[in-house]
């Protein structure tokens, strides 16, 4: 460890954060930890709202292990006091560098500056934040979710280019506020406003769950007649959505075309099924690629500002044929 703490400060301190932590979740500590030169990652997740969030959580947990860093891991429940307290108590713990998936862009700059006058450096992964002061973190590793809300928009206008009559679109918005939310949302809208066949008849959100997708497509159902399209911004709430959409006795797929975000299992088995239309896959296997930016970071080296991951799209036809060879 960089900092050599007794195995007794240590668990104290654990101890600390779990309590101060409150109803955030608690923190675990995973990872082989030992030797004095192991890395002490303090790591604060968003919560466990989807199956992309379960999915990206496994990664962390394991390319910490593989990557011999020693990971306290704690789940914000979706709630951005939680994260900070959980960042306060890595800060306080003095762990080695400070990892977070930011549930909303924006509040962050003073936690961030503790961090930084605590000398602990600061990786962003999967979200982003507002912050002006860009020095307050060293890199942003996620996807691009501008370009993900464009590919959504694009395969929208190729699917609708021999028609003339209006699409009625319902949006299922993510967690209000969070990066992925904003920028899909506006990549989106960029792509289709260039034709005005295109209307979002309703937009709200849905937290990025499959109960709230579900909730919230059942009132979009009932107060918006004639929709044609369905544009969620994860598949869990897409998942929940089609629910709602056979419980009104339509059929998901046809009568009401669904685009997606994520590609996870559940997703990519209901686009085989014909019950989704398009997926935009955004990849939640960000794990090794952090722990090698955060070996780098505490070595004093240079990492580029930003890492985008490589994502694709899917259809359902491609749906059917690497169903099988999905990780996640
Ligand atoms: O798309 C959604 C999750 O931030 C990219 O968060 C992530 C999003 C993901 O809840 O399923």
């Amino acid at each position: 460890m960089f900092k050599r703490i007794s195995a007794l400060v240590l668990a104290g301190l654990t101890a600390m954060a779990v309590a101060s932590c409150g109803g955030g979740g608690g923190t675990t500590s995973a990872g082989t930890g030992g030797g004095d030169d192991s890395i002490t990652m303090g790591f604060s997740q968003v919560g466990a709202e989807s199956g992309w969030r379960t999915a990206n959580t496994k990664s962390v947990q394991d390319s910490a292990k593989n990557a011999g860093i020693t990971l306290k891991f704690s789940d914000a429940q979706q709630k951005q006091e939680n994260q900070i307290k959980a960042i306060r108590s890595y800060i306080q713990q003095k762990v080695d560098i400070i990892a977070f998936s930011p549930v909303v862009e924006s509040g962050w700059d003073t936690v961030l500056k503790e961090a930084q006058n605590a000398k602990i450096p600061v990786i962003l992964t999967d979200r982003a934040v507002d912050s002006k002061d860009t020095s307050l973190y060293k890199t942003f590793l996620g996807s691009d979710f501008i370009e993900e809300g464009k590919k959504a928009g694009q395969w929208l206008v190729e699917e609708y280019k021999d028609t003339k009559d209006p699409v009625n679109i319902v949006e299922l918005q993510g967690t209000t506020g969070s990066a992925p939310a904003n920028d899909r949302k506006a990549g989106f809208a960029e792509v289709i406003q260039a034709d005005t066949k295109f209307k979002i008849v309703a937009s709200q959100t849905g937290d990025f769950t499959r109960a709230k997708g579900k909730e919230v497509m059942e009132a979009f159902l009932k107060s918006t007649p004639d929709i044609d399209v369905l544009y969620a911004h994860n598949d869990d709430m897409g998942l929940g959505a089609i629910e709602a959409i056979e419980g009104a006795g339509k059929v998901p797929g046809k009568d009401i075309k669904i685009i997606t975000v994520d590609a996870v299992k559940d997703g990519m088995q209901a686009l085989a099924d014909g019950k989704i239309n398009f997926i935009v896959e955004c990849s939640p296997l960000l794990g090794p690629q952090l722990m090698d930016l955060a070996k780098k970071v505490v070595k004093g080296e240079q990492v580029p500002a930003r890492v985008v991951t490589e994502e694709t799209t899917f259809t359902q036809e491609q749906a059917k044929q690497v169903l099988s060879t999905r990780q996640y």
